[in-house]
Parts: C-alpha cells; structure tokens; sequence
C-alpha cells in the first residue's frame, strides 16, 4: 500500500491540524490490491450468504461502538460539522444492518417452465472484482454504501477513496479487520495529490469486473467511457442542480428551515444540495425575508464546537471555485443578497470557510442556476405558478433530488409525476435520503443504476437463470411447445 508518505495538503477549520500521514499508492499498488480481491473471491463468494451478513451485522455493531471516535476524526479530516459526521457514520450503520438482512434473502424467482417435468428459476451471482471510487463529502457513507451490498452478493472490493478523506477511510478498514473479515476481501488504496493515476488503473485492470462510482460528471464520463471499451459494467452517481420549490400556499416556516437545512447543511458540499429556489411570486419578498433574517444568525466555524452549524470547504481550490461563481453571477444580472465571500474572521482564517449565500434575481439559464457550485450558494429564481416552477425545476441537465412544498395534494401529486430527478421530497428539503430507498437520479446524474435500496443488488449481482429438466428426455423450448 505504502510507496512513500506525505503530510496531507493544509486544508478545513484549521489547516495547521495535521490529522496524520497517508501512504500514497501506485500503479503497482493496484495490481497488488486487485490480485488480492482475485485471489479471495475465489473462496468470498462460496460462503454462504447469511454467514456473509453475520458478518456486516458485526461491522455495524463496531461501527457503533466508534460512532463518535470516528465522527470526531471525520470533523476534523474534512470539516462538516459534528452531528453531520455523527449523520454520516450512522449511514453505514444503517447500511451494515440494512445489508446484513439482505444475506438471508437474496431473493431471486422460480416460476413455472413452460415444458413438462422441468424447473424454471433466477439467482443471483457475485460479479467478481469491483473497484468502488468514492468522494470526499460523506467518507463513511459513500463507501459503505457501495461496499457493503457488494460483499453481500459474494463479490471482493478495491475501494479508492478520495485523496481528502484517507483517515476515515483506514477507520473503516480497521473495523471491517476487527470484524473478521478475510484476507484480501477488501483492500484500499489510497491516494495523495491527484488520484487519476491510480483511479485510472483500477479502471483499467483487465480483473476489475464492475467499478461503481460517485463523483463528477466530468469524470464520470471518463470513467464510464473505458468501461465501454472493456465491457465493464459501471455505476455512476454524478452532480446535481437541485431545486426546491416553494408555492404561494406552502407553510413557509417549514420551507424557510427546509431550504435552510438543504442549501447549507453539509455547506452545501452535497450531491443533493438544494443549490435552486424556485420561488412563486406572491411569496417571494416574504420568504426571502424570513430567511435572510435566519441566515444572519447561522454560526459558522470549527465543526468539532457543538453549537457550528456550518464548516468549512473542504480546500483552497473549492473555495477559490465558489468565489469565482460570485462573479459569474454578477456578471449575468444576478444580486448577492448576503454572503457573497470567504468567511474568515478570527480563527476562521485558519480555514476555507466562505459565507451561506443567496443569488437573488437569477433566471433559468444563468450559469449559476445550471451548473453545480458545491458550496454554500443558493440561486433564487422567482416563478408565477406551478406548471413554470415545474419547469424551471427540470430544465437543467442534472436531476438527482428535488423537493416541492404546497398544502395542495392535487399540486403535489402531479410534482411526483412530472418532476424529472431520481429523488423527489415533498415538503421536506432535498437531502436527507433513507438508506433502504433507491439512491440515484436521471439525466446526467447517472446512468440509470440506483445504489441504496434493493436496487443496489441490480449492480452488485449477475442475474443467471437455471432450467433443470428431470423428464429424462430432450425437451425443445418454442418447439415442443406447439398447438
Ligand atoms: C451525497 O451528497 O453525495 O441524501 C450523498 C443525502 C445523504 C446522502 C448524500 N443521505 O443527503
């Protein structure tokens, strides 16, 4: 794993808070993870499944127990606040348990042959060696999400984790050692400075069978265009642009708190950051009043201080990109209501905090309104009924979450069917999704896999369909079968 050492890139709350030293991997640190996964898949996927669960049921009882320890290593590593880190840990909890059920079903069908004397059924198999590419903004979540449905379906793993995020990383590898789980099974690598070398290997690898990952569409794209060229089966989870709306009868209180808790949890650093307010006309004035006024009382600082609610970004680069979408806003007509600049008051100087901030009189195709900022920006766009608000919603080329708030039924209904994103909320904000549910969106999101959920096991498994003939004679499918 190790071919040399760096300090890790000062970065967060405080840059001066070295978390610790990460070996960085090379090419030749792949193959070695790749033939260890080959290697143990040979025996991984012939034990039986539930015993495959007993064992992420253990995973998440240790997880449990060093909730916080790794909450707190995570605060520190990339800066989200405590009960966010907290959140996150809980998200491979809740997929440990999830999971671990899943061993005892594993469902696949029998269904009557349409010849005498013969049994028809579907199973699912592992896929091989898949290689899991993760990002930085949930380090314990992301990871579990994709690994551990994976070793359910008796597959091995090689789990790259973004070069900002190596510590939770090694936590959760010590967990799933303690645990018991087999050499080679799982193995990490680990990136320092710019990961697509090693990224770009594991793609590769002639025995990578599947690679699941979760990131930006630019490199998405990369990733999935060498898939196609080797057949690989690939898994995209990519950006977001998502909207919230808020009709003339919504309850604004909630949807003040609800675009609040959406726009500048996680600092906005969320693939399903409400990063659009489409706003009806007769509420506008008012609800960007009520939350202007709630947005001047948000404390903003180190996330390991219980009473922050928003931390850092995660590097100099993130925020320099935020910054620079200031001035593409203003240039297009857009107003900064508030924020607007980095934060860096008193020990906030130590980080790369930058201000929640509202982009007021932005239209539909502003670049602000189209592309994915990540960080704490939400673009205002004002809207005269539901039928326009629907559309401003959609027209985008991403559509991961969306969220919709109205007292009327018939309004929300017609949202469920008409909004085009993998994930809708009705009065609720757009981030908080359950780990039971399908995780995923359309468009340029993805392409068409869903992760979490049962859907996950569409990825992780390869369907084969099995005909036992005990007739004793050739037995002809369409041919025998005849009037
Ligand atoms: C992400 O932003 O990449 O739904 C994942 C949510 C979280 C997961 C977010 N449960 O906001």
């Amino acid at each position: 794993m190790a071919n040399g050492c760096r300090r890790k890139p000062d970065r967060l709350s405080n840059r001066n808070d070295l978390v610790g030293l990460f070996p960085a991997s090379d090419q030749g640190d792949v193959d070695t993870a790749v033939a260890a996964a080959k290697k143990a898949f040979a025996s991984w996927r012939l034990v039986p499944a539930p015993k495959r669960g007993e064992l992420l049921y253990r995973v998440g009882e240790l997880l449990k127990a060093h909730k916080e320890e790794i909450a707190r290593i995570m605060t520190r590593e990339m800066g989200k606040v405590l009960k966010e880190t907290r959140g996150d840990v809980q998200e491979g909890i809740d997929t440990a348990f999830y999971v671990a059920g899943e061993g005892r079903r594993l469902f696949g069908e029998t269904t009557p042959s349409e010849l005498p004397d013969k049994f028809a059924m579907s199973v699912r198999a592992p896929v091989g060696v898949c290689a899991l590419i993760t990002p930085w903004n949930f380090p314990m979540a992301i990871p579990t999400w994709k690994m551990f449905p994976a070793l359910i379906c008796g597959n091995t793993v090689v789990l790259k984790p973004a070069e900002d995020t190596p510590y939770t990383a090694v936590k959760l590898f010590e967990i799933l050692q303690r645990a018991g789980v087999p050499p080679g099974v799982v193995n990490l690598v680990l990136v320092q400075g710019r990961g697509e070398e090693v990224g770009a290997a594991l793609v590769r690898h002639p025995d990578v069978q599947l690679v699941s990952f979760t990131g930006s569409a630019a490199v998405g794209r990369e990733v999935a265009a060498v898939c196609g060229q080797s057949l690989k089966r690939v898994s995209l989870e990519l950006g977001g642009k998502n909207a919230q709306i808020v009709m003339e009868d919504a309850d604004l209180g909630l949807a003040v708190e609800g675009a609040l808790w959406g726009a500048f949890g996680t600092t906005g650093q969320r693939c399903t950051a409400t990063s659009r307010l489409i706003l009806h006309h007769d509420i506008k004035t008012k609800f960007i009043d009520r939350l202007v006024a709630r947005i001047e009382k948000i404390k903003i600082g180190d996330g390991l201080d219980e009473s922050v609610e928003i931390g850092p970004l995660i590097n100099r680069a993130a925020r320099d990109k935020v910054q620079s979408y200031m001035e593409i806003g203003r240039q297009e007509g857009a107003r900064v209501l508030i924020g607007g600049s980095a934060y860096d008051i008193g020990a906030c100087a130590n980080g790369f905090f930058f201000q929640p901030t509202i982009l007021d009189r932005v239209t539909p195709n502003m670049r602000v309104a189209q592309e994915e900022i990540f960080g704490p920006v939400l673009s205002v766009i004002e809207v005269p009924d539901f039928d326009a608000a629907i559309a401003v919603l959609n027209g985008t080329r991403y559509g991961l979450s969306s969220s919709i708030y109205t007292a009327d039924v018939n309004r929300a209904f017609r949202a469920m069917r008409d909004i085009e994103a993998g994930i809708t909320y009705i009065n609720g904000p757009t981030i908080g999704a359950e780990v039971h549910l399908p995780f995923g969106g359309v468009k340029d999101t993805g392409n068409g896999h869903r992760e979490a959920g049962t859907t996950v096991y569409d990825i992780f498994s390869e369907w084969k369909s099995i005909y036992v003939d005990y007739s004793g004679r050739l037995q002809k499918a369409q041919i025998d079968n005849v009037e």
